[in-house]
């Protein structure tokens, strides 16, 4: 049996000091309102990731010579999203301030403001971006102002550097927020329509970067387990271009893979979700030699 870690990698190449990545579990679910489940999705992740061939194809390196390290899960509550962010925080704040790029696995997508908000300390000049189907700008939801669909108009209270790709369905409100406060925005139909999408995006990124990645971004077609799922998403080779163009020109400081909500027998989602942490972590890695 190999370890049970993030990729099924040795002792040797996982351990804390010697790592550059963190594998951050957080089996959070409490404010989702559709499909459930979203709790088993860093375990699921971590159990298709042992499937992972360990090199890389495209670019032709095996990622996790850079040291990955797989943290035990976090702690979880269950008295609301704004008290699980403070232990998220908690969480990243160390592993940030030491240099560590951390790759946090959820759980339901309101996990990500503690992560932004620890990133922020060091890294004031951070701009967020975020691949989601939906806007998440609700000014809180069902009562829930850390809500999973609110996570992003709390996040703009932290920084107003903020990108949306893949975005598909949001509500009125948002709509007028997107209008009045001018949110960087690049729909999924003009993903669809323009061949020229990834660099125009590309292009108006810079300095670093916090990568949001709600899985919901995909089309279902390529990963139907999630509690949201929305059609017209985005697909695979095109979100690979996008990471690894930004990946190259920015600086990630971390980022997270959200809302796998696994579904008994389609273990592709799962796999789908363990590859995209793979490729974000291999891109990065390129940097380093
Ligand atoms: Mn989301």
């Amino acid at each position: 049996m190999p370890p049970r870690n993030f990729l099924g990698i040795p002792t040797a190449n996982s351990q804390l000091a010697t790592s550059s990545y963190v594998i951050l579990p957080v089996p959070y679910e409490e404010t989702a309102t559709y499909g459930k489940g979203t709790q088993y999705g860093p375990a699921a992740i971590i159990a298709a990731s042992q499937e992972v061939e360990l090199f890389d194809d495209e670019i032709g390196r095996e990622p996790y010579l850079a040291g990955i390290h797989t943290a035990p899960s976090v702690e979880i509550t269950s008295v609301g999203a704004k008290a699980q962010n403070e232990i998220v925080y908690k969480s990243c704040r160390e592993l940030v301030q030491q240099g560590k790029v951390v790759g946090m696995l959820g759980g339901e997508h309101s996990i990500s403001f503690g992560a932004v908000r620890a990133c922020l300390e060091k890294y004031p000049d951070l701009t967020v971006l975020q691949l989601d189907a939906h806007a998440d700008l609700r000014d809180g939801y069902l009562g829930e102002r850390f809500s999973h669909a609110a996570v992003m108009r709390r996040i703009r209270e932290l920084t107003k550097k903020t990108y949306g790709v893949g975005v598909r369905n949001y509500s009125s409100e948002e709509n007028d927020y997107i209008k009045a406060e001018q949110v960087s925005i690049c729909s999924a139909g003009n993903a669809y329509r323009n061949p020229r999408w990834v660099d125009e995006v590309v292009e108006q990124l810079s300095g670093d970067v916090y990568l949001t990645f709600d899985l919901d971004a995909f089309d279902p077609s390529l990963l139907p387990a999630t509690g949201t799922p929305e059609p017209g998403g985005l697909t695979w080779y095109p979100v690979l271009e996008l990471l690894r163009k930004v990946i190259t020109k920015c600086r990630l400081v971390s980022f997270d893979v959200v809302e796998l909500s696994p579904i008994e027998g389609n273990h592709a989602s799962d796999f789908v979700a363990a590859k995209l942490t793979h490729k974000i972590i291999g891109y990065d890695s390129l940097k380093r030699g």
